[in-house]
């Protein structure tokens, strides 16, 4: 808040400079809750950000990182102008350029590779703003005109994502509102405290009213140390435990008969449906798989199928943090199996969430206008594996070597796996790089040219979520600082400049926020309230009625059989198994620091003064057998590479199992990497997501 009188705008603010006014807004940022903001102005000065009280699932109520908007939006470091590098790739030295000079000397010489192939161009973004429009419309487009490669978005939700489609048909389950009503609440690989608050507070209205809450999660998190019970099991166990349970309540006949028989597919079958499958599975064998006592497999069973006896709702909070391993995607399929066993589906409270976005009518055609390919079809890169595909030479396999890369919304030097790989490939010297930033971050850095993007309180935009079922609308509550342009205006101006005269690079932001939901939201609800609600039944599944192939449960799914893959769930085990290796013993998980959202917020201070430094959290056990002590700093290694950080010796660690927080930029760590130089490539079983949590390590104290 300290810099917020320091900048001034570069136009007039869109509000009079009367006394305060508040802006209704969106939270952009990548996380389940997609909060309603209110923003103060003061002649056109934001200078302050709260959670909209009128929105119920915000509540009035935001998490520390975006109470500190301001503060992330008029930093000191923003980027303001145009840059063009002057020195080495990846030592961050850049002179000021102005806006034309800039865009003409990138369309240059993006049309000059385009001559030759236009998919040695790479788009690479993700959800740096969650919003429809500056996300991937106008890039969409202009990507579509130009004939460059495809971008398989696949680096948060890819597995679970093909896991609950296959089984359930798509991104859709229970209404988050409904969860304060359940009697059994299951948060599986979900730290909610941290990363879905606004769920959480509907959990604790349940548990409040009585409400046994369980959390299935390696790490002694936040969330796990309030909840009844706590599951640490190993981490790329889920799925073995899912199945356990399915076993319990075959053998206890704790199984809704009348529910599995009309809403469900592939229960009994003549090869053996998921009832013959879940009978390998009794608890103690997956006791051992998962590193627990047997004894709480068989309690979570019976709390679970009681709630079948006593017609009580149970609901399962599924969530991200268990699909980072190889056999993510067979997890989730597993998990969301469970409420069709139980009839759970029958109540509104009962049930299972993955991710509510597939609920929303968004026309991406309308956004992104996939007509402008006519008719070429670009190869597919996938964001997942950049680090090896940049350093991929042309071959009929891969198609064109990379050769151009747009990077927007996203900072793959420091979040995508396996740094290293990613860091020689953005240091190429023939690699020609343009980055779309509010700030210079780890990727930045290894530009030829960095454009200067709006943050949420400069720009229009419109939003679906993924953790609730309301539309958002985000107007602008300053105008642009410095140089700053929204995304939309920057890829219209560089279109312009590559001589590409459709209709639609015309299109401005506010047509941009009507387009994407169409005639299906009512924009005018949205311009006076800031958001509205889809009309949604309160129990989605209590009839069957899912939207897969059969319209039912598929416990079996034709479509993976047809690619010769397992078509029930199963248990797939890591890539790098916990207690396989010598060398390497300790498995890695590395999820979210509760003050970051992924790799954004690492630069605001106060909130980077909260985290400390790159913490690995570790168990007593673990620490003693290597002469580490709590706050010591230690190296952290394994095949790939290695990085340095502070130990703290934690209850929060399981034995057997570490804890790297994530993600730090690499040039703010202690020696210039960060958790991803341990990561690997390899990819899910479903979705070709990659597999964060899925790596093997050792740690020694330096
Ligand atoms: N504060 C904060 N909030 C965030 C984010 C952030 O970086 N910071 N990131 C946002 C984004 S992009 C996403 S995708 C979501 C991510 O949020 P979630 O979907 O909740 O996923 P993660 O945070 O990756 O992991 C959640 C929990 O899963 C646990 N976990 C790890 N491996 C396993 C496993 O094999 N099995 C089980 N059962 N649990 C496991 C982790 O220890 C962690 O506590 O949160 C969003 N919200
Ligand atoms: N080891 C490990 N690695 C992980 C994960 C993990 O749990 N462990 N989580 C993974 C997950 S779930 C995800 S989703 C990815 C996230 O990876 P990313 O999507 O790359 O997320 P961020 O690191 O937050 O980077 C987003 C960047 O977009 C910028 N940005 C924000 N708004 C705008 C805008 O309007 N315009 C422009 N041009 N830029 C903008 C921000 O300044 C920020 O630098 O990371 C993955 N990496
Ligand atoms: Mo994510």
């Amino acid at each position: 808040m300290s810099n917020s009188t320091r900048i001034a705008p570069a136009s007039p603010a869109p509000q009079p400079a009367t006394g305060p006014v508040q802006v209704r807004g969106a939270c952009p940022h990548d996380c389940p809750d997609t909060c309603a903001l209110l923003t103060t102005v003061e002649d056109g000065v934001a200078t302050r950000v709260q959670g909209n009280p009128g929105h119920p699932h915000t509540g009035g109520v935001l998490c520390a990182k975006v109470s500190r908007y301001t503060e992330r939006s008029y930093h000191p470091e923003r980027l303001l102008q145009p840059l063009k590098r002057v020195g080495p790739k990846g030592s961050g030295q850049y002179e000021t350029v102005g806006w034309d000079a800039a865009l003409s000397e990138i369309a240059v010489r993006l049309q000059a590779i385009a001559a030759r192939n236009p998919e040695a161009i790479v788009p690479y973004s993700y959800a740096g703003t969650m919003g429809q429009v500056q996300s991937e419309s106008m890039a969409g487009r202009f990507f579509n005109r130009l004939g460059a490669s495809l971008l398989d978005r696949t680096i948060c939700a890819a597995a679970g994502g093909e896991g609950v489609t296959q089984t359930l048909g798509g991104k859709v389950g229970m209404r988050v509102e409904f969860f304060a009503e359940s009697r059994l609440i299951i948060i599986w690989g979900s730290n909610s405290i941290g990363s879905n608050l606004h769920f959480w507070r509907y959990a604790q209205q349940a548990k409040r009213d009585g409400a046994r809450l369980v959390c299935i999660d390696p790490r002694r998190s936040e969330t796990a140390e309030k909840c009844h019970e706590h599951i640490a099991l190993l981490p790329g166990t889920d799925a073995a435990l899912a199945l356990a349970l399915m076993h319990e309540l075959i053998t206890h006949d704790w199984l809704d008969h009348d529910y599995i028989a009309r809403h469900t597919l592939g229960w009994l079958s003549p090869d053996g449906g998921l009832r013959e499958r879940a009978l390998q599975w009794p608890p103690e064998r997956a006791a051992e798989v998962c590193g627990v006592p047997v004894a709480q497999i068989r309690a979570l069973a019976r709390d679970y199928g009681q709630c079948l006896v006593s017609q009580q709702p149970a609901a399962i909070r599924l969530n991200y943090g268990m699909q980072r391993v190889r056999g993510g995607g067979n997890a989730v399929r597993a998990v969301a199996c469970l409420p069709a066993l139980i009839g759970a589906w029958r109540h509104r409270a009962g049930g299972v969430l993955l991710s509510s976005s597939g609920a929303f009518p968004v026309d991406r055609a309308a956004l992104q206008r996939p007509d402008l390919l006519a008719g070429r079809q670009p190869r597919t890169v996938n964001m997942s594996t950049i680090g090896d595909d940049l350093l991929r030479e042309s071959s009929p396999a891969f198609g064109p070597k990379i050769e151009a890369l747009i990077v927007y919304n996203s900072n793959p030097v420091a979040v995508a796996p396996e740094s290293g790989k990613v860091v020689r490939g953005f240091a190429r010297d023939d690699l020609f790089t343009v980055v779309l930033e509010h700030f210079q971050t780890d990727t930045a850095d290894y530009a030829d040219f960095i454009l200067p993007a709006t943050t949420q309180l400069e720009h229009w935009d419109v939003h679906s979520a993924y953790g609730h079922t309301d539309v958002l609308l985000n107007r602008p509550a300053i105008a642009p600082l410095g140089q700053a342009r929204p995304n939309t205006q920057i890829f219209r101006a560089l279109a312009a400049h590559m001589g590409f005269s459709d209709d639609c690079f015309n299109d401005s932001d506010e047509t941009l926020c009507r387009a994407a939901f169409g005639d299906q939201v009512d924009f005018q609800q949205l311009l006076e309230r800031g958001f509205a609600s889809l009309k949604l039944p309160d129990a989605p599944f209590a009839e069957g009625a899912f939207p897969t192939p059969s319209g039912r449960c598929e416990f079996f799914s034709d479509r993976l059989a047809a690619q010769g893959l397992d078509g029930l769930p199963n248990h797939v085990p890591n890539y790098e198994t916990p207690g396989s290796s010598r060398d390497y013993p300790l498995a890695m998980i590395s999820p979210p620091a509760r003050n970051f959202l992924n790799s954004s917020f690492v630069n605001v201070k106060s909130l980077r003064d909260i985290e400390g430094e790159p913490v690995l959290e570790i168990h007593a056990q673990d620490a003693a057998a290597r002469g580490i002590s709590h706050g010591g700093i230690v190296t952290v290694f394994n095949q790939r590479g290695e990085y340095r950080v502070k130990a703290s010796v934690s209850g929060r660690a399981r034995p057997g199992v570490v804890n790297g927080l994530g993600i730090w930029w690499r040039k703010l760590g202690l020696d210039g990497t960060n958790v991803n130089q341990l990561t690997s490539q390899h990819l899910t079983d479903l979705g070709r997501g990659p597999v964060f949590y899925d790596c093997l390590v050792q740690v020694r104290a330096d």
